[in-house]
């Protein structure tokens, strides 16, 4: 299998997570794309330029970082990531399209940096991304999930997203979510992948 993918993009960290937790290590050979300049192969393989994208072994695209997580829950082994149905499955759907929103707000503010000129910057557009962030981590740190087993596709999202705050918007949540903290303290050193997945220095 193909990945492409960047060492920065939080998206592609959960597949790289999901990957080793699936001991897929082996199977995925992983391309770096910079999907901000516009990279042909890339948009050959997805039309919306976005990564991650994987390539199976039978050359069928995946995209995009959950059905590429879900598919290798299928080809892998070790413990399921998606819960195949029932109540479980729609908690763990649930906490990972919370947790993506958290990126995709953190995200969104990095662009807003990024491409648009000084002078065009709009403080209140930033100001409701974050506000976003601040009510999704305030409501999670009052429960942070728990797992039995294993951690599953909804806890490594999560994880996904709390790291990437660390690495574009240092300083923004240590101090507030102490709960969370100290979960993703456990997640990490529950899940190697988390660490073995991370970004270089910012
Ligand atoms: N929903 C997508 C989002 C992917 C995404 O936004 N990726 C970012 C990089 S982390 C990207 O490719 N951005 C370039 C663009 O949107 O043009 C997923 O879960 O894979």
């Amino acid at each position: 299998m193909k990945l492409l993918s960047s060492p920065a993009s939080p998206f592609g960290r959960k597949v790289k997570m999901a990957i080793l937790m699936k001991n897929l290590k082996d199977k995925v050979e992983i391309t770096t794309v910079d999907a901000t300049k516009g990279d042909a192969t890339l948009s050959a393989a997805n039309p919306m330029g976005r990564i991650p994208v994987l390539v199976a072994e039978n050359g069928q695209v995946i995209h995009d970082s959950q059905v590429i997580c879900e598919y290798l829950d299928t080809v892998g082994t070790g413990p399921a990531l998606f819960p195949a149905n029932g109540p479980a499955r729609w908690d763990t759907l649930t906490r990972a399209s919370l947790a993506d929103g958290i990126i995709e707000a953190a995200l969104l503010m990095v662009y807003e940096g990024r491409y648009r000129p000084e002078n065009m910057k709009v403080q209140s557009w930033l100001d409701r991304q974050a506000s976003k962030i601040h009510t999704s981590l305030a409501m999670i740190d009052k429960a942070p999930p728990t797992w039995a087993a294993a951690p599953d596709y909804g806890h490594l999202t999560l994880a996904a997203a709390l790291g990437y705050l660390d690495f574009r918007h240092p300083g923004i949540w240590r101090d507030k979510y102490p709960k969370l903290v100290a979960w993703l303290d456990t997640f990490a050193k529950t899940v190697p992948a988390f660490e073995a997945s991370k970004p270089p220095a910012a």
